[in-house]
């Protein structure tokens, strides 16, 4: 599809994009974070508390049916938008870090064993680092890392081979690096997994809703994203889990919700998705991300990744164009972000100062810590995109950066 679209028409949706932050029109750069929400999701979660609140699954009157049957709907509406077989393979969690954190306390409980590896990247974010490493301690299991190359943010693909060991049972990656802006091949690595049988998760916090996703077609066991960064609420995100594997799996959480029947010694649990879903759910969270979903697929996500990575490499072309500047992540097929420092200025001034000049930036290691380190710095500066953003906004953001450097020769 290639429809042309008046993206800043669609800034209108968004009513916290029109304000003024210290007296300058508002410039948020910081949608990896945590994107905006349009109108239809803050009036899907105003319509939700106002005439269908009630808790799910448990009632047969009318407002707790009502309650269900969107509860549910947006569970299929994810399976949709990810392209699973079923709706029964999407688990609701509070967003990426629970549901990695989820497949680490079930999946890995019951699959991994003192000496197994889990193979990670040295691009992941903590939230696909440190629940592996509570597990290895637990299980005596071993972390090995695909080497990043550089500050391209690229991985080292000549190392894979060496890597995938009998050893391995598990592969877990980053789909969009959110320091780097890198696109990481994870269809490709996923069918180089399946092939020596390891099992695969994709950590989808930052693709999820700027490109089409096919877990299908990507060929991972599990996939994980966060609603808040796709335009829905805060507090909700999902697990895509292949049923086979989810059928492998132990419960989650205990409580009510995930039972069939209960026992004062025994029980016996549903099947997935709910048997990973103890205790009254967040309802409107699923409701306000059903929203976020339709209007994202209204747009079509391969524009928003088109529109993304034009904006990205528009601010990379300029940024590049500076002296005395240091550019992460790759010049070729980068997702809509740009990772800098300036020579001699700490990232967390460059913030400072944009906020003065009403751009929202993000500096600091972007709970990529052992990255930067590898790296040899504590931190970048980083603009990241979506699709409500500008051209004209980018124009801002580098005249800002521009002002910054002199500031900082003087
Ligand atoms: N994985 C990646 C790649 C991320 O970018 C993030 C959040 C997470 C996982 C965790 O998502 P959560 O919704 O569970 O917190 N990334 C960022 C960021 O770049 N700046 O703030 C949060």
């Amino acid at each position: 599809m290639n429809k042309s679209i008046d993206w800043s028409a669609l800034r209108k949706d968004f009513p916290i994009l029109n304000q003024e932050v210290h007296g300058k029109p508002l410039v948020y750069f910081d949608n990896a974070a945590t994107s905006q929400k349009p109108r239809s999701v803050i009036d899907a979660l105003v319509h939700y508390y106002e005439r269908d609140n009630a808790n799910v699954h448990r009632g047969i009157h009318e407002l707790s049916n009502r309650s269900t049957i969107a509860f549910e709907a947006a569970r299929t509406r994810t399976a949709k938008f990810l392209n699973a077989k079923s709706a029964d393979e999407i688990i609701w969690t509070r967003g990426t870090t629970e549901a990695i954190n989820l497949v680490a306390a079930t999946w890995g409980a019951r699959h991994l064993k003192s000496g197994d590896v889990i193979l990670l990247t040295e691009v992941e974010h903590h939230s696909n680092l440190v629940p592996w490493q509570l597990l290895a301690q637990r299980t005596g299991a071993k972390i090995a890392y695909i080497p990043v190359t550089g500050d391209d943010g690229a991985l080292d693909l000549t190392k894979v081979g060496s890597l995938l060991t009998s050893r391995v049972k598990l592969l877990s990656m980053v789909h969009i690096s959110n320091s780097m802006g890198t696109v990481n091949p994870v269809a490709e690595l996923c069918a180089r997994a399946r092939q020596l049988g390891i099992v695969t998760l994709v950590d989808g916090a930052q693709s999820a809703g700027h490109l089409p996703v096919d877990v299908q077609a990507i060929g991972c066991d599990f996939f994980a994203f966060s609603g808040h960064k796709i335009c829905g609420p805060t507090g909700i995100g999902a697990l895509y889990g292949r049923t086979e594997i989810l059928e492998t799996m132990p419960p989650y959480q205990g409580g009510g919700e995930m039972i069939l029947t209960v026992g004062y010694q025994k029980t016996e649990f549903k099947p997935a998705p709910h048997r990973f879903e103890a205790g009254t759910p967040d309802i409107s969270g699923p409701i306000g991300l059903h929203a976020a979903m339709d209007y994202l697929d209204a747009i079509g996500r391969e524009n928003i990744w088109r529109h993304d990575q034009e904006l990205a490499n528009y601010a990379y072309e300029q940024l590049s164009a500076l002296k005395n500047i240091r550019l992460f992540g790759p010049r070729q097929n980068r997702a809509g972000l740009v990772s800098f420092l300036l020579k001699d200025v700490h990232a967390h001034d460059v913030v400072t100062l944009a906020d003065q000049g009403g751009v929202a930036l993000r500096g600091g290691h972007h709970c990529t810590q052992p990255l930067m380190h590898k790296l040899g710095v504590e931190s970048t500066a980083r603009a990241s995109f979506y699709f409500y953003n500008t051209k004209a906004e980018v124009d801002v953001f580098i005249a800002v950066i521009k002002e910054i450097q002199k500031f900082f020769a003087q």
